[in-house]
């Protein structure tokens, strides 16, 4: 939907453009003095920053609440996991509203919001989630040293499958783990 919308803005905001430049083609003469010329294009040019800087401006105030890394400090996980990548395989820590089955899949709630605390204990790894179709819903960098924090919630229950995003080595497309989703 975004990209829509980012479409039909620059569709808009380049009709303007041409709009503009044949007004000013159509107020424009060729024996006009240079000195008037400039006069005018001055004008127009206080008028045309001002009118571009009001318009960043509302646009800036429209879409920034919006913005996910904000939205993302207002959400109360309900669940929360540890993750560690290392070569090749995710280890999942349940640390509140989350279990491991005896398998080793991970069984999450649908429909809350889920914190991942994701880290890796050697190399730079991806942590990538797909749905059963192979759709990719949310990925993070599992990074040493670094914990990031991924916040989703799964809408449908189902068998969800963790890819490794990053090349991590021979090993790389076997590190995957799953899912459970109910
Ligand atoms: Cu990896």
């Amino acid at each position: 939907m975004i990209s829509i919308y980012a479409g039909i803005t620059a569709l808009i905001g380049m009709f303007l453009i041409f709009a503009i430049g044949l007004f000013v083609l159509s107020r424009s003469s060729s024996d006009g003095d240079a000195g008037q010329v400039r006069h005018n294009v001055y004008r127009i040019r206080r008028y045309w920053m001002a009118g571009l800087v009001a318009v960043l401006v509302g646009v800036l105030a429209a879409t920034l609440p919006r913005a996910p890394n904000l939205r993302a400090a207002e959400v109360h996980p309900q669940a929360v996991v540890k993750v560690t990548g290392q070569m090749w395989q995710w280890s999942f820590t349940p640390v509140s509203g989350a279990r491991l089955a005896p398998d080793g899949t991970l069984v999450l709630p649908a429909g809350k919001p889920v914190e991942f605390l994701v880290t890796a204990s050697d190399v730079n790894h991806g942590f990538g989630i797909y749905d059963s179709a192979g759709t990719m819903l949310t990925q993070v960098q599992a990074m040493p040293g670094y914990t990031n924090r991924l916040i989703y919630t799964f809408r449908k229950p189902g068998t969800y499958t963790v890819l490794c995003l990053e090349y991590c080595g021979v090993g790389h497309q076997v590190m995957t783990a799953r899912m459970k989703v109910l």
